[in-house]
């Protein structure tokens, strides 16, 4: 791991008037922002952008810095990170200031991390202990989601307060990990309407985590207890299984949902298809998925392949090109890299059965790196594409939005100057990320963050890293964020339109009296020749698994299954009747036979 020059405890609130190095003038490059490139230089003081054109006039004792060749563009927003989280018996092992460091050298200025709360904890709690953590030590900006592990007034309270009081507008559920996170579907259908309620987004890992604990029990009978039992036990179709159930709950609570590290194509294609009905969600792939693929499983190396760990599992090699093209044309909106680092001896705690592998790859500094390289230098995405895929889409998901993700006068100054035309080698030897292990290594990837700013400062500064430990924010992420929710409640207001009581005269005919129906069954089975006493015969099996009256005929009710496993029928026994009337059959009294 590289060592940084560090600066520690400088005064947090003091940073944007420290000294003219945080007035800085960026000359000669180009601005790209999600809509538009502009040869144009930018002017910083006090934390934020001041001026963005040409010609501009500036005070004295600036910094400049040259960004001829080069692009500008707002630093990456990595939307889903776990810094220091207890996980597995363990903690990931890059904390808030590795973890910031390691993401500011790479060109991302914000990262937004998750309160991982156990079920039976409160959330509260775990939301003081982790701004607590990060506070101290975060290097960049950062925001929060929360996961929710459980449901009740308790937690429908504290959701409440998280975000109306500290910031939050985002909740994760887990349909995995099962007794610490997993949620049923109607604990999710709770989750998704109080978010709904509260103008928060839900969030969701999809995997059918009760048939995959099923899966891991049998082939660790079968004897497979190395790391490619991780991938054979989460096969694809329990991501799709899983992400298609979770959109359907969503729009039942008319929720935004999304949808976080989507591996399987066909899991962003269920994705896509609600998007395309109008449904308010959207897909996140990370850079694991986008850059890598399950045969690491098979690596011979038990580091290696246990080193690829991670939930969803990286899926086949066709996964990569798929995914990209639906981020491309945008059916999938942001990218994250879930980053989650477990060191050798960590990852060895599964050693001899995979189950026990803790779940978790790098990312938070390679993630722009290889999506330039994956994605523009092969002419899938263009830059403005690029800045969407990697900032600016993730900000206005997650209501930043044009504080960050954005290149305008009055955005937060987090930004990176791009130097696109030389290549740099990804590896575990030189990265930041504390982690002795890099998913990516040995790849050559074309951009390289010349310049970074973080808030105003300069932390990367002709790629020599200067951070300075609890210098960044917490970023209060507010609810309603308008990109999600302004469609949402007009398409909500829409549906409930055709949701309406239809007017009609109240129906005052009789109502069958069910008590007196069975009663004449039991009676009429008592007629029946072999009756035995009408107590042990099909009907009256048939009584307590068929809730519908016979037909006017006596007969079998058309719409009740009548299949029972022996191909038996419950009315198998009775001989044909007819003549059986009801008092006043609906519609009014008939005089034919057939009443
Ligand atoms: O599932 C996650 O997001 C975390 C808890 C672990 N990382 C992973 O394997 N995806
Ligand atoms: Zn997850
Ligand atoms: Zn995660």
């Amino acid at each position: 791991m590289n060592d940084a020059k560090v600066q520690i405890g400088v005064n947090k609130l003091g940073h944007h008037v420290q000294s003219s190095q945080n007035r800085l003038l960026i000359k000669g490059g180009k601005v790209v922002n999600d809509d538009g490139i502009q040869e144009a230089d930018v002017y910083v003081e006090g934390g934020v952008i001041k001026q963005v054109g040409t010609g501009l006039l500036t005070p004295g004792g600036v910094r400049v810095i040259d960004a001829a060749g080069m692009l500008i563009m707002p630093g990456g927003i990595d939307p889903h990170t776990h810094m220091q989280m207890p996980f597995m018996g363990t903690h990931s092992a890059d904390d808030f200031y590795t973890g910031t460091r390691a993401a500011l050298a790479g060109g991302t200025t914000m990262i937004i991390d998750f309160v991982a709360c156990p079920r039976g904890d409160s959330l509260m709690d775990w939301y003081n202990k982790y701004r607590a953590w990060a506070d101290e030590k975060v290097c960049c900006d950062y925001g929060l989601h929360v996961i929710v592990p459980q449901w009740g007034d308790k937690t429908a309270n504290e959701m409440a307060t998280l975000v109306k009081e500290k910031g939050i507008n985002s909740f994760k559920c887990f349909m995995a990990y099962r007794n610490v996170f997993l949620l049923e579907d109607d604990e999710m259908l709770n989750v998704f309407q109080a978010c709904r309620k509260l103008g928060a987004v839900a969030q969701v890992h999809a995997e059918n985590g009760k048939i995959i604990e099923r899966k891991a029990e049998q082939l660790v009978a079968d004897g497979i207890r190395g790391p490619e039992g991780h991938s054979y036990s989460r096969p694809e179709a329990m991501e799709i299984e899983a992400t298609t159930r979770a959109l359907a709950i969503a729009d039942e609570a008319n929720c935004p949902l999304y949808v976080v590290h989507v591996m399987s194509a066909e899991a962003g294609e269920a994705i896509s298809k609600a998007r395309r009905r109008g449904q308010v969600c959207y897909g996140e792939p990370i850079a694991a998925g986008l850059a890598c693929d399950n045969s690491s499983y098979q690596h011979t190396c038990w580091r290696h392949a246990a080193g690829h760990v991670l939930s969803p599992p990286l899926r086949d090699p066709s996964t990569k090109e798929r995914l990209w093209r639906m981020l491309a044309t945008g059916e999938l909106t942001c990218t994250g890299t879930d980053h989650c680092v477990f060191k050798a001896d960590q990852k060895a705690l599964g050693k001899d059965d995979f189950r026990r592998i803790p779940n978790g790859v790098n990312g938070v500094e390679d993630r722009m790196s290889v999506l330039w390289e994956k994605g523009v230098e092969t002419g899938i995405l263009d830059p403005c594409q690029f800045v969407a895929a990697t900032s600016t889409n993730a900000a206005k998901v997650f209501n930043l939005y044009p504080q960050k993700g954005r290149i305008a006068v009055g955005s937060d100054a987090d930004i990176v100057v791009w130097n696109a035309k030389e290549t740099r080698t990804i590896s575990a030897k030189t990265h930041h990320q504390n982690v002795d292990f890099n998913i990516f290594e040995g790849m050559v990837c074309h951009g390289i963050a010349e310049f970074v700013i973080s808030g105003g400062r300069l932390v990367v500064d002709e790629r020599q890293l200067k951070v300075t430990q609890g210098a960044g924010r917490f970023v209060p992420m507010p609810a309603f964020p308008p990109y999600v929710y302004n469609r949402l409640e007009k398409r909500e207001a829409a549906k409930s339109a055709g949701t309406v009581a239809v007017a009609r005269d109240a129906y005052d005919g009789p109502v069958i009296d069910l008590k007196a129906e069975q009663e004449r069954q039991k009676a009429v089975a008592k007629e029946q020749p072999g009756a035995a006493g009408g107590g042990g015969g099909p009907e009256a099996a048939a009584e307590n698994v068929f809730h519908r009256p016979p037909t006017r005929g006596g007969g079998r009710h058309m719409q009740e299954s009548s299949f029972s496993l022996s191909g038996a029928q419950f009315d198998d026994t009775k001989p044909a009747r007819s003549g059986i009337r009801t008092h006043q059959p609906p519609g009014g009294a008939s005089s034919g036979s057939l009443w």
